[in-house]
């Protein structure tokens, strides 16, 4: 059994230690006017670094120990995260994206192009969340794939035990050998991103890590950054991957969905980072088989947590 801690995310107050720099009360009053007399409350430049800077080091403290690690926030894992967080408040979920701005290859429905394509049964969480579709009977289209993958951003992001970690990398998986002598992925190991690509020009910048009795692997399709955890897991000879085949939509949505599984102990793999596990076809331009793996990924996890 794995026993999950409690905890929320970006609602502790500052200790006691920052609270004579981060508390001082405005001297100037706000004003909203727009007739030429706005005023904002005062504030010394200080206070904003000291606000970013003891919340962003007590969610590291927080995260360093989390339930569920979740690498990757694209489409996959964005689901995974929100499915998660909704289900099950007790777990603290940590998500880490290697990018600037999380969301993967979902602000575009596919070659460029706006519109989204998810079909059914997908769509459901569309319902859910108030994301409006264009009905077109075995699929629906979003008239943005921006506007499917800020609103599940923003709801996952108002669940208390979410964290997500942007321009954070996963750089290796910490692995070992649990009571019973089985080797699992218990943690991962994170640098900023920035640091990551700077490796080659800096000596020995040494990375962080966070560890959890469960990780949802959903880095996306081979490519400068796709399909680390599994990669990771392939070169240290733990797992042998299938290599993504080429695409076959009708078969490659309800394959990603289905296998959704835990490849390796510790580690659950969803979206499109499972194809490259598996040997699975691509799907191109739908964005229903991301959505149900990430799902499945969710409730995979919740299954572990309540063996
Ligand atoms: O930046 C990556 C992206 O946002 C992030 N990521 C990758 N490696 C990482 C690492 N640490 C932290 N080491 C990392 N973050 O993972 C995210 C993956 O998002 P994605 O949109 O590439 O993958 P997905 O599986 O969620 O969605 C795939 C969408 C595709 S690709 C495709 C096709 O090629 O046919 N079809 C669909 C629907």
């Amino acid at each position: 059994q794995i026993a999950a801690s409690r905890g929320s995310y970006g609602t502790a107050a500052p200790t006691a230690k920052f609270q004579q720099y981060v508390a001082i009360k405005p001297g100037q009053e706000p004003v909203e006017d727009f007739e030429g007399n706005y005023a904002f409350a005062e504030i010394k430049e200080s206070h904003t670094s000291r606000a970013m800077t003891s919340r962003y080091m007590q969610d590291m403290m927080d995260a360093a120990v989390s339930d569920v690690v979740i690498v990757g926030a694209g489409s996959a894992g964005l689901t995974a995260g929100y499915t998660l967080a909704k289900n099950r408040p007790d777990l603290r979920i940590t998500i880490l994206e290697a990018s600037v701005a999380p969301g993967g290859g979902a602000w575009l429905g596919g070659q460029l192009m706006s519109g989204m394509v998810i079909r059914k049964p997908a769509h459901n969480l569309l319902t859910e969340i108030g994301v409006p579709f264009d009905d077109e009977g075995a699929y629906v289209v979003v008239k943005h794939a921006a506007l499917f993958t800020s609103t599940l951003m923003s709801k996952l992001l108002a669940f208390p035990n979410v964290k997500l970690f942007n321009a954070t990398c996963c750089e290796d998986l910490i692995i070992k050998k649990d009571a019973k002598g089985v080797q699992r992925v218990n943690g991962v190991v994170t640098n900023w991103t920035l640091v990551t690509m700077a490796h080659g020009l800096q000596s020995c910048m040494d990375p962080q890590t966070i560890t959890a009795p469960v990780i949802i692997g959903a880095c996306g399709h081979d490519g400068p950054f796709g399909a680390f955890s599994v990669k990771r897991l392939s070169s240290s000879g733990l797992i042998q991957l299938g290599d993504m085949k080429p695409m076959d939509m009708n078969k490659s949505e309800g394959l990603i969905v289905n296998h959704t599984r835990e490849v390796f102990p510790g580690i659950i793999v969803s979206g499109m980072e499972l194809s490259e596990h598996d040997g699975h076809p691509r799907m191109g331009a739908s964005f229903g088989g991301m959505i149900g793996s990430g799902q499945k990924a969710a409730y995979e996890a919740i299954k572990l947590f309540d063996r």
